[in-house]
């Protein structure tokens, strides 16, 4: 956090040789966690922003097009998702999607820092509300810990919605975790990350993607725009060892779910996958 000439506080989430820049009204809360430093902070337009390490988690204005999105596209094109692993996921956006899924039995969280739990439970009670549904289970422990010690076959869809990969999360970028990712997954079963910015991370969004490649038969980006994050523009993998048609939504439950969003719809979700030259090079 800077001091600008006027005195004014601003938060620089610096990349390199670029960056976004937020003012800040108030600092909200702020400690150092066993992990990492967990600050809340508010924006007059944005609202309230969570951020880990100084990188922006989300903004209470536009998390609604990431959480949709890393939940809704798997879910959709699943036929029939009961058992759901979020790994990363603390803040209880992603739940808060899944949970609009009736078909949906159990949801594990796994989510390393209790910290984040409690913190977006007192500052985004919109989220933080999740916890409370009895389909809902946290632990708090490594997210590849806990797939190394899981046995295979459990989980229709596995969501990681993790930090960036660098510093104590880039290990849930790695191959052992992708090939524990895919030994956990019953047949029919969706892996989905988020995995950067195809413009400020293109190196890392192709590295990521071959990796993910070779467990996985079936595989795909899409992308979202997401105005706090860097570049404003954000993609997810997705892939699957035996739906071949990961890319297409089953019609009905995405025109049902639809209804109860404000981003995803069904010309979203397949739009979303629709990607440019530069991408599609790199990813044949
Ligand atoms: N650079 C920010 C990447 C953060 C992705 N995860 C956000 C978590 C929101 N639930």
């Amino acid at each position: 956090m800077d001091n600008n000439s006027l005195g004014e506080l601003w938060l620089c989430e610096a990349y390199h040789q670029w960056g976004n820049c937020f003012k800040i009204k108030q600092i909200l809360h702020s400690e150092q966690s066993l992990y990492q430093r967990i600050e809340v902070i508010l924006n007059e337009k944005l609202g309230k922003i969570l951020v880990l390490d100084g990188s922006v988690m989300f903004s209470e204005k536009d998390e609604f097009i990431y959480h949709e999105m890393i939940v809704h596209v798997p879910l959709c094109t699943h036929p029939e998702p009961k058992d759901i692993l979020v790994v990363g996921g603390g803040d209880g956006g992603a739940v808060r999607e899944i949970l609009k899924h009736q078909e949906v039995a159990n949801i594990k969280v796994v989510e390393l820092d209790s910290r984040v739990i409690e913190v977006c439970k007192k500052f985004f009670p919109n989220m933080g509300k999740v916890w409370e549904s009895p389909k809902v289970k946290v632990e708090n422990i490594d997210g590849l810990e806990f797939i190394q010690k899981c046995s295979k076959n459990q989980f229709d869809i596995i969501i990681v919605d993790g930090i960036d990969p660098i510093g104590y999360g880039a290990h849930l970028f790695e191959e052992e975790f992708y090939y524990h990712a895919n030994r956990l997954l019953k047949e029919k079963g969706i892996f989905v990350q988020q995995t950067e910015s195809p413009f400020y991370h293109f190196e890392w969004v192709c590295k990521i993607f071959g990796k993910i490649k070779k467990f996985f038969h079936f595989i795909a980006i899409y992308t979202i725009p997401m105005p706090t994050y860097p570049s404003g523009w954000w993609c997810f993998t997705i892939a699957s060892n035996s739906l071949s048609n990961i890319t297409i939504p089953i019609e009905a439950k995405g025109k049902h779910i639809s209804k109860m969003c404000k981003y995803y719809n069904l010309d979203v979700h397949k739009s979303s996958f629709k990607l440019p030259n530069f991408l599609l090079e790199k990813l044949k």
